[in-house]
Formats: C-alpha cells, structure tokens, sequence
C-alpha cells in the first residue's frame, strides 16, 4: 500500500529504516540537515530533501519543513524513527491532517502515555501494577511532606511531563523535602514548559526491564519478549540485552501479560515498549510507555528472529498482526558505540573518523552509519553505531561481543569501545549480578 515513505530522521536509524524499506519494495525518501549532507541516509534513499540548517530545531525538528518535504515528493507516510518527532502528538496529528500516514500511534495515544500521571491513572484502572505513591499532582510542600508520611521513606519526586530522570528528585527524610519540591517543579517547569510533579515510594536498586509489544487496528496485542536495560549512565541506556539474566519463565509470562494489558489499555497501535522497575524480590512495576522504536529494538529483533521495522510498517498499512507472543530462543546484546570518551567522564568527542574496521563473523551485527571519512557533526547526539552480538548462550553472546569488540578499529574520535571491552570482563557483569546502580561504582582501569 505505501509506495513512498519518508523518514524524519538521521543517522543509523534512517538507514535501518531505508533497509528494511528497499526489502519490501517501498521507496525512501531521506531529508537532512545541511552538516548531514554528507551522510549515508542521505546516499542510500531513493530521494533527499535539504529541510534547513544544522541545528535540530532548524531541521529535524521543524515540522513545516519536514511536511513540505513529504508533500514535494508525494510520500504515502513518514515514519519518525526515535528521538526527535517520534513522540510529538502535534506531528501525528498534522501528518494525518495532510493524508500523510504517520507510521506509529495516533495523537491520542501520545498523550495518554506523555504525561505520567495520566498514564499511571490509566494502569491502575487496568489493573497493571504501579509503583505505591501519590494520586496526582502535589500542591504544595505542605502536601508532600504529609503523603510521604504515608507512603514511607525514601520517596522520589517526579515531573509528570518528564521521562528519562529529569526533574527526579531523590528525598531520603523529611528534611530534604523542601528543597527538593521546589528544585524537582523548577527544573520540570524549565524542561517541559509543565512543573507538575508527582510522589512514588523510591524502589531502591532496581532493575529496568522493558517489554517490546506490538499492536493492531483490530485491537490485537502481543509481547515480543523483553530487554534488560539496566546497564545505564546518568540515565543513558549504554548495554541492553535479550532476555534479561534475572528473567525466569514464570516472571515472563506474567510480566508479558502485564505489558499487554498496558497496551491494551490504551488500544495501541504501532510497536512500542512497555518499561517496568523491577526489585530484588521480583516484584514489578509500571514505570512508563515509550510510543516509538527504540534504539534497542535490535537485540529483540535476533533473539525472536523478526523484523520490527516491518512490523511497525506493515501495522500502519493496516495488516493484522498474527497475535502471538515471543520467547527469546537466543541470547542478544547490544553495546552503543558512542564518540565520547570513556576515559574522561563520557565527553563528547566530535570530529573526523579517519581510520574505520568493523569486525563481522559468526553471531556479529552492526547498524551504523558512519564510514571512514565521515565527519560527526557536533548538533546531534553522539551514538554512531551499535554492535549487537548473538548466541545460544549469554555466555557465549559476552564472548562474541569481546570478540567483535577487539577487532573494531575507529581512528580520530574517543568512543566507548574500551569501555565495553572493560565491561564485558567485569565479574558482576558476567554473572548477570547488577541493578540500574551498577554503572556508579564501575571504574575504568
Ligand atoms: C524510579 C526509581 C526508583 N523508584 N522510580 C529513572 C528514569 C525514569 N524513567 C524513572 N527512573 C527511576 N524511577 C521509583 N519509584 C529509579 C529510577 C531510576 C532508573 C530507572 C531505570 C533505569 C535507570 C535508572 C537510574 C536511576 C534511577
């Protein structure tokens, strides 16, 4: 049905859509920046379209540019890849407003899972298990200190409109609170234009596992098994895996089960992924609903063996999905290669990549666009590539990886290949035995 598709993206992302796209015979359209102009989205689409200047709010984020862009070349549909539109109800709704299919959710269902609160009424109501906290949105300091007399502490202030630790506040006695209520609807306000914040009981030492799912028009949902993204650095995901060490068959299914009621509640369309805190005693908790592809859709994609790119096209053109669920019957991981520098607290380190190896073999995967020569811009952010390795085993997957990570060879920017190399040999990591905390205390040598 869709002959054309533009996608609204950059780097990687662009050109594993374009992949998957030239398999199903649809035509591609690239749009870039002008500090993308050498890029490979913009070589291996069918067609590009320059839609303004380097920084994001100029190009990839200016949505006028991007429908001009798609009306010119007569695209059938964008698909928004993640990160900048992907999740903005406005642009969903415009691209439709245009007959411009936007492959992913409808406007409605953004919103629902944009703002936390709502959400969280949303999983209550559908009987998902939540983190034990407050109603709604605090009043007032007043407020907060008698709620977290309820709930017990330590609590954690949230930002209702946030998403991914900003606006969070950590507050461990009564003392704290003031400060923290005002700082944690400061910062909320300066980020979403929004300062509502909300209270949760602080689940301390979690692990973050999320549920990969996917849904139909008809009202179908299903899970295709879950990732471990508990490996993260100031709320950067760094690893993600499939399946999660610390999954057993019975938390999976109900997990699963939890994961499809969440969509369902909201009767979902599009893939997405359902995120829950999970603790020592394995009880979980709905944390927050992204309404995209993520960046570690990959590792899902080779321990179940499916596309999900095409899944996701093949939904929005209005197919039915088969309805089933999805056990990992492999071990992924996947390290992002990002140009900063390990060494010295993560700096972005932008610049010319002059010398490039990849490796490959048996069980190696790499979806990245850069190439020797290639030139990162500084306006975007620094991930260029991700390396996923694939087993029987995790154990097996570890070594592959080490192996693979040993023969990349990337010259004139830092990246964080010496610190996967460092981590893959870390006793804790190879023993499944860490929480979202573990990167704190992680020292490079
Ligand atoms: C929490 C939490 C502990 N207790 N909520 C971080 C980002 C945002 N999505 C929610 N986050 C957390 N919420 C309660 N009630 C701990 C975190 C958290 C975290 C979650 C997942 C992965 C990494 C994390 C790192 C620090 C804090």
């Amino acid at each position: 049905m869709f002959k054309k598709i533009l996608i609204a993206n950059r780097g990687e992302i662009a050109l594993r859509v374009i992949r998957t796209c030239r398999e199903m015979g649809i035509k591609t359209i690239a749009v870039y920046s002008t500090a993308d102009k050498d890029s490979l989205h913009v070589k291996f689409a069918n067609e590009a379209v320059c839609i303004g200047k380097p920084q994001s709010a100029d190009s990839y984020l200016n949505i006028p540019h991007i429908m001009a862009a798609a009306e010119i070349t007569n695209a059938d549909a964008i698909h928004p890849g993640y990160g900048f539109l992907a999740e903005n109800a406005k642009f969903s709704q415009i691209c439709m407003d245009h007959g411009i299919k936007f492959i992913g959710p409808t406007p409605d269902m953004i919103n629902k899972m944009g703002d936390k609160i709502t959400a969280k009424d949303t999983m209550i109501k559908a009987g998902v298990p939540v983190i034990p906290g407050g109603k709604g949105l605090l009043g007032s300091v007043k407020e907060a200190k008698t709620l977290a007399k309820e709930v017990g502490y330590p609590v954690i202030l949230k930002a209702t409109a946030g998403g991914g630790g900003k606006g969070m506040r950590v507050v461990w006695e009564e003392s704290e609170m003031e400060k923290a209520y005002t700082t944690a609807r400061t910062e909320a306000g300066a980020s979403f234009k929004n300062d509502g914040v909300y209270m949760e009981k602080f689940v301390e030492e979690p692990r973050h596992i999320e549920f990969q799912i996917a849904g139909d028009r008809y009202g179908t949902v299903a899970h295709l098994s879950e990732r471990d993204c508990s490996i993260q650095r100031r709320h950067q995901k760094l690893v993600e895996e499939s399946p999660s060490p610390f999954m057993t068959p019975e938390l999976r299914e109900k997990m699963g089960e939890a994961a499809i009621k969440a969509a369902s509640a909201i009767n979902y369309e599009s893939v997405g992924t359902i995120e829950f805190l999970v603790d020592k005693y394995s009880n979980f908790y709905f944390m927050e609903m992204n309404t995209r592809i993520q960046v570690e859709h990959c590792v899902t994609e080779e321990v179940i063996n499916f596309d999900l790119i095409k899944e996701q096209i093949k939904i929005a053109m209005g197919e039915p999905i088969s309805g089933r669920n999805y056990d990992p019957q492999m071990h992924a991981i996947e390290c992002r290669i990002n140009a900063e520098d390990p060494y010295n607290d993560f700096r972005p380190s932008a610049g010319k990549i002059t010398v490039l190896h990849q490796p490959g073999g048996h069980g190696v995967r790499i979806d990245s666009h850069a190439y020797a020569g290639y030139v990162i811009p500084p306006y975007y952010d620094s991930m260029i590539g991700k390396l996923i390795a694939v087993a029987q085993t995790r154990e097996e997957a570890i070594n592959t990886m080490y192996r693979a990570l040993s023969e990349y060879i990337i010259e004139g920017v830092k990246t964080t290949i010496p610190f996967h190399l460092q981590l893959m040999q870390n006793e804790n990591f190879r023993k499944g035995n860490f929480t979202t905390k573990f990167l704190e205390s992680f020292k490079m040598v």
